[in-house]
């Protein structure tokens, strides 16, 4: 039974970076809920794909040096692991994972446009959504997959039952299904309640993969937490009577579960709780600062940060700009609050007293690379797991 535990309020596409401001923006209510017979967390009312997934899609998994090495190595071990002859991305963004294997042997799958596009010349590319109709082209004419890979895309479809149908359908004898995207766990104990929005329809944790694995005659068969997008796990999944052995690293992860309580409403609704505080705190210090004649801006146009501005009413009576560099941000404004998007370059100097941390994720790497601003005197604000400065 599915119970809702979160409301976010109303909210825009996280993706609908906005070249002018218009008047007739797309909103939805977003409510999240907990199933108590598979442990899914979910969006109650997922907004239709085809609203999101366009060819004006922002995000561009490269953009972050984290994430190109992230990629690099998980491409790395993987190959170590399970020597695939073909392997196939759902979800291939602008390339970041494919780049890393030899062309013949990689299909991927990509339904906006813009992206697609950018591997279409190179890789064997599919510009559509995964479902079991194409599944069934792809494997007509090429072979089944020995590794399918699925970085922060299984995730964002709704339907997770045709999804993993198309996909049992699509995986040699012994193939595996690899699939990575920000832990449940991660979620409550950070407070990072960010993670929900339109793409996120789920945040899974092992103990529901597990679950809904079993239904699709598939099996989750081993598990790692990873540090990607603060905090991911990466699940191994493979055909109900493969191979492979269950391993002591999933045990583990599901008993950790079960001990964070991630199988209790319960748990839900106390970290809903602790979100309604976090927006307090929030909106506290940025009136203190503003009190106090300070310039405050966000670093990282992210579409978690679309939930935060959103949910806290945050727009340009707190925040002057948002610095991004991704090219195709610049210029734009942000879903719902309108703020203005603008490069690091023009919008980070020492006119700046306080940034907030839209990309709260990649915080190792940001302060690192903005040590001259933390020199002069500029701080960064966060709200992961708690408000405060850094
Ligand atoms: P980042 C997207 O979410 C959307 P977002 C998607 N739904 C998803 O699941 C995750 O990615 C994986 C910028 N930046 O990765 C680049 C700087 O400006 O946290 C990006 O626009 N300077 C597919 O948007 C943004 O921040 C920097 O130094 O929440 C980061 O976005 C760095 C490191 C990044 O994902």
């Amino acid at each position: 039974m599915k119970k809702i535990f979160l409301n976010l309020g109303k909210q825009p596409l996280a993706n609908s970076f906005l070249s002018s401001i218009k008047k007739n923006e797309f909103f939805y209510n977003l409510s999240v809920s907990f199933d108590t017979t598979n442990f899914l967390v979910s969006v109650t009312n997922p907004v239709n794909p085809k609203k999101q997934y366009t060819d004006q899609y922002a995000h561009r998994a490269s953009e972050s040096r984290t994430m190109r090495d992230a990629f690099k190595n998980t491409a790395k071990k993987l190959k170590k692991r399970f020597a695939p002859k073909l392997v196939m991305e759902i979800g291939s963004n602008d390339g970041v994972f494919i780049k890393n294997f030899q062309k013949k042997s990689v299909i991927a799958v990509e339904p906006c446009k813009n992206l697609a596009n950018l591997t279409k010349s190179k890789y064997k590319t599919y510009p559509n959504f995964w479902n079991k109709s194409l599944a069934k082209k792809i494997y007509n004419k090429n072979k089944k997959a020995d590794l399918i890979f699925s970085a922060n895309t299984i995730s964002h479809i709704p339907n997770i039952k045709e999804t993993l149908e198309a996909i049992e359908s699509s995986l040699s004898n012994n193939g595996v299904l690899v699939i990575e995207d920000p832990s449940l766990k991660s979620v409550i104990k950070t407070n990072s309640y960010d993670q929900f929005y339109d793409e996120h329809v789920y945040v899974f944790s092992a103990l529901a993969i597990s679950e809904i694995t079993k239904k699709f005659k598939l099996r989750l068969f081993d598990a790692e937490e990873v540090e990607n997008h603060g905090g991911s796990i990466r699940y191994f999944i493979c055909k109900e009577d493969a191979k492979y052995k269950k391993t002591q690293k999933l045990i583990k992860i599901i008993k950790n579960e079960k001990k964070n309580r991630l199988d209790k409403y319960k748990t839900f609704l106390d970290f809903s709780k602790r979100v309604k505080k976090s927006k307090k705190d929030l909106i506290r210090l940025l009136n203190r600062l503003k009190k106090d004649n300070k310039k405050i801006i966000s670093y990282g146009a992210t579409y978690k940060s679309t939930t935060v501005f959103n949910y806290c009413n945050i727009g340009t009576k707190y925040l002057d700009y948002v610095t991004d560099t991704t090219l195709n941000k610049q210029g734009k404004f942000t879903p719902g609050k309108h703020i203005p998007i603008i490069s690091p370059e023009k919008g980070f100097n020492s006119s700046v007293h306080y940034a907030f941390l839209g990309a709260w994720n990649f915080k190792r790497e940001i302060l690192n690379k903005e040590k001259e601003f933390i020199k002069k005197g500029g701080k960064f604000i966060t709200h992961v797991p708690v408000v405060k400065i850094l």
